[in-house]
């Protein structure tokens, strides 16, 4: 657990303030390596063995098969199994901006910054239990460009 610990430490951005600063073409660059990353074969489309193996390589938490076919279920709007960049970008862009609202409810002071813990008591707030390891997992999520 201390590891995981640690580890979280490092993994998760210390600020939102990157995203403040973002201009499009580098959001979707950030999103492209995103993908990338999860598309280990260079296939161009993602299954859900793809998704969890990535999960297990970005977090160095164990695979989660149900997060990863949420994930799924969600990204892929054709219905076909597999995800495209397309509908990637979609997924993310559409979360983010979820979050990107909800963020802007919460940071009242207006610094910009916002901690995992911060978003777990919002979000319970909200009535949306969330464990605190996939709070840590969409916070990496979002924060990827940088990290990598
Ligand atoms: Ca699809």
């Amino acid at each position: 657990m201390q590891k995981n610990n640690d580890l979280n430490k490092k993994m998760v951005p210390e600020s939102t303030q990157f995203y403040l600063l973002e201009t499009a073409s580098e959001r979707d660059h950030r999103i492209r390596e995103l993908f990338n990353t999860l598309d280990r074969n260079k296939s161009g489309l993602l299954d859900s063995k793809a998704i969890q193996r990535g999960f297990t390589t970005m977090t160095h938490l164990p695979a989660r098969t149900k997060y990863a076919n949420e994930l799924l279920s969600r990204c892929d709007t054709s219905q076909d199994g597999l995800v495209d960049f397309e509908e990637f970008k979609a997924y993310v862009n559409d979360k983010e901006n979820e979050l990107w609202k909800l963020f802007k409810k919460l940071d009242r002071s207006g610094e910009g910054q916002l901690d995992p813990t911060d978003l777990q008591i919002a979000l319970l707030r909200a009535g949306m239990e969330i464990p605190e390891t996939d709070v840590v997992n969409f916070m990496q999520l979002m924060d990827i460009g940088i990290c990598s």
